[in-house]
């Protein structure tokens, strides 16, 4: 596709707005107008209305492409371009008031990822990217951690809604992770952890049973940094799985190993 850029650039300006109208909303926000898709798995009309704006100036951007959604207000006809969407990942801190939550925007061919856009309205960041033109933060590139050993490693193990079939995997990495490496966090936004990873904040994140519009603009940017995104299986071509790990390339081998020796039930 040609001018990826460009097109990305006007992608930035309809995250921007979401984001904005995301913390507009946040000032008046009722936890009673919250419903539940699945146990503990949250929706509010913010997310909705959010993905509705979305959804329209991505039409008016490229009119030809489908849609992936997270709410599912638009369709995915075997279009050749598609824009994944997550009006609102961090949906369960935003409805508690608490940090982080984002806009995430991808667009993608049948085969990859060609540009990602994640704007996270608490921290007022933009990190965006394009296939083959790098990653970056306002303006800024960045790159992947260093971190060469699981000892001096700062890692996210997120604990996804789906407790039943995750329970023994969380519990294992917790286990053999907890005192044995830098530090571990659990930040209940896929998207900016992975952008973290991507810039170095974070060098390594896994995640069972996750949506694409969750994982996909940030692992472009990962990619992007020189980092590492695959699936639990190790399988660099993860775009239509529910079970990545992204990392900093150095430490992929390691975590990926941790989890098959304990994988996700149903896996
Ligand atoms: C969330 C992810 C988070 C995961 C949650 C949920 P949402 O996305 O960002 O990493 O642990 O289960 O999937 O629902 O806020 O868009």
């Amino acid at each position: 596709m040609e001018n990826l850029r460009a097109l990305m650039e006007a992608v930035c300006r309809i995250a921007r707005e979401a984001g904005h109208f995301l913390k507009e909303e946040r000032k008046s926000f009722r936890r009673e107008v919250v419903q539940e898709k699945h146990a503990h798995d949250y929706v509010s009309y913010v997310d909705k209305a959010s993905e509705k704006r979305i959804v329209s100036a991505l039409k008016e951007l490229l009119p030809e492409a489908g849609f992936i959604t997270e709410e599912g207000s638009a369709v995915y006809q075997d279009e050749p371009y598609c824009w994944v969407v997550d009006p609102l990942d961090g949906t369960t801190n935003y409805i508690h008031d608490n940090a982080p939550y984002c806009v995430c925007i991808a667009l993608r061919s049948r085969e990859e990822l060609l540009l990602g856009v994640v704007y996270d309205p608490c921290r007022d960041e933009c990190f965006y990217g394009w296939k083959d033109g790098g990653a970056y933060v306002d303006g800024q590139r960045i790159q992947v951690s260093n971190v060469q050993q699981m000892e001096d490693a700062f890692l996210v193990v997120e604990l996804p809604y789906n407790s039943c079939q995750y329970a023994r995997t969380g519990e294992h990495l917790i286990h053999n992770l907890y005192g044995k490496v830098g530090g571990i966090r659990m930040t209940g936004s896929a998207a900016l952890a992975i952008c973290y990873v991507a810039a170095g904040r974070f060098d390594a994140w896994a995640e069972a049973f996750i949506g694409k519009w969750d994982y996909s603009a940030a692992a472009l940017l990962v990619l992007e940094a020189g980092g590492r995104v695959t699936d639990f299986y190790g399988n660099e071509s993860f775009i239509e799985g529910h079970h990545i790990i992204a990392t900093n390339g150095h430490l992929h081998s390691t975590l990926q190993q941790l989890i098959q020796e304990v994988p996700p039930l149903g896996m």
